[in-house]
């Protein structure tokens, strides 16, 4: 897979692609992710890429041109590929896994990251083909919601995770929170770990994460049950207990 983003500060990207599960992908070759400066696309020798909102208002805001350049430029490096356009916004559509599984199976990605008070209207009508939000807050610029992305995205890749690592996120959640996990010490500061987990008791271990899953689902994240095959016995336990 590869990933192109564009944006006007990829300085922002290199410490945390260099650290995280992006560095380990592309290391194993199967993942490029390509930052670009959206200004080098600019036209006037002062590089202007944002300019005043037409009708008055605070702020300033990104231009088409050197945006949809950029795109284009990105295209025609990569052979135009036709995979999704996105571009990162808090008006977009909510970012979830369901999503990023999704993105996952395209070979490529351009993530466009906006800027100031905001991008040019025509970038979301006639440029994008998707536009994706993190979550209801207001950053700064898309660059850390275009971070976040890649990472999710870019983990789901096959081969990027070792085969423990991935085995763990259909089998177990399944769209529940996760069950409490403990490590040595077994007391620390008085608290024990839950002894059925010292018991070598595979079937027992499996029920009680199980159970831990869907207690913390229901008492924090009521909603996601509605999302979750449960059987009728597990319903009738969680009622019982909220
Ligand atoms: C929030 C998000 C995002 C921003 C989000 C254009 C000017 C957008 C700054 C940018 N804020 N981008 N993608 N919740 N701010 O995803």
């Amino acid at each position: 897979m590869r990933i192109d983003i564009l944006c006007l500060f990829p300085d922002m990207f290199v410490s945390p692609f260099s650290h995280s599960i992006v560095k380990r992908a592309e290391g194993k070759g199967l993942v490029e992710v390509v930052t670009h400066n959206i200004r080098d696309f600019a036209h006037d020798r002062h590089a202007t890429v944002d300019d005043y909102p037409y009708g008055g208002g605070a702020g300033m805001v990104l231009k088409p041109e050197p945006v949809f350049e950029a795109v284009e430029h990105v295209q025609a490096l990569t052979g135009n590929t036709g995979g999704p356009i996105i571009l990162l916004s808090p008006r977009g559509r909510l970012f979830t896994q369901a999503v990023a599984t999704e993105l996952q199976s395209w070979s490529h990605l351009i993530l466009i990251c906006g800027h100031y008070e905001g991008v040019d209207e025509r970038v979301s009508e006639h440029l994008a083909t998707d536009e994706l939000s993190i979550g209801d807050y207001v950053l700064t610029g898309g660059e850390l919601a275009a971070m976040v992305v890649a990472d999710a995205v870019v983990r789901l890749v096959p081969g990027v995770l070792g085969s423990d690592e991935s085995s763990t996120e259909e089998s177990h959640s399944g769209g529940l929170l996760e069950y409490p996990q403990y490590t040595r010490p077994e007391a620390y500061r008085g608290w024990v770990v839950p002894p059925v987990l010292l018991s070598g008791h595979h079937g027992e271990i499996a029920a009680w994460r199980r159970r831990q899953s869907l207690l913390k689902t229901a008492a924090r994240r009521p909603e996601l049950l509605n999302g979750v095959a449960l059987s009728d016995k597990e319903r009738a336990w969680i009622s019982g207990r909220s």
